[in-house]
């Protein structure tokens, strides 16, 4: 039986669990919830996540939220060769140090930005908050210096998670390629991916939608 997916398309980390099955060959059933209709609010989800958060996995009975900790259960699970989440210790704690920063610091700011756009509270980008995404580019060109992924040679879970986080905020605050050569040419890298659709399409109906909501 497939793996359910509780999911929105548009969502960032909704995003990087589509990453990580397409990198896995794992087929997900997916079930659409709308958060914006209160759909991750009702007695039937809530029992599934007291968080009411998306993405949720449900595989067979399993359950399991949180972007981060979902990609890891399935690449625990599926992924025999743990290439996307290599035990050696030193690259484990890289890629967690970056998961952690995408968990605790990247997508809460970006959050800050999308969710008051999104209830049409606002219709611009606050500076002080765009300052804020601008400080976090410069830890990530730096994270990439000397190095083609987030954690080293290859590809990991920290690549996953933090591009559907950045290619989404660079919707809201544009990256400018001649201060973050780094995160330029690692976004072009990961376009290349050949799972890369995982993001794509998503980012697609993500840009569509916030593109609606900016002051032109
Ligand atoms: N750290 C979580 C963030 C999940 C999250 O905040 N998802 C948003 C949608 S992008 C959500 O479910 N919001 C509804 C809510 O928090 O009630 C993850 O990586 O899965």
């Amino acid at each position: 039986m497939a793996p359910k997916l509780y999911m929105l398309d548009t969502s960032p980390p909704v995003r990087s669990v589509l990453l990580t099955a397409k990198a896995l060959g794992i087929d997900l059933e997916l079930i659409r919830i709308n958060i914006f209709k209160d759909e991750h609010l009702t007695p039937e989800f809530l029992k599934i996540n007291p968080q009411h958060t998306i993405p949720t996995l449900d595989d067979d009975g399993v359950i399991v939220w949180d972007s981060h900790a979902i990609n890891i259960y399935l690449v625990t699970k599926y992924d025999k060769d743990n290439l996307l989440y290599p035990d050696e210790p030193y690259t484990r704690a890289v890629i967690n140090q970056r998961l952690h920063f995408d968990s605790g610091v990247l997508f809460p700011t970006a959050l800050k930005i999308i969710m008051p756009l999104a209830l049409k509270e606002t219709n611009v980008v606050p500076p002080e908050k765009a300052a804020e995404i601008i400080e976090a580019y410069g830890f990530l060109e730096k994270f990439l210096e000397g190095n083609k992924w987030m954690a080293g040679e290859n590809v990991t879970l920290a690549d996953i998670s933090l591009i559907a986080t950045v290619t989404s905020l660079d919707v809201l605050v544009p990256i400018d390629e001649k201060n973050f050569p780094n995160i330029i040419a690692w976004i072009k890298n990961s376009e290349d991916l050949p799972y890369y659709d995982g993001n794509k399409n998503g980012l697609v109906l993500f840009r569509n939608f916030m593109q609606g909501l900016l002051k032109p």
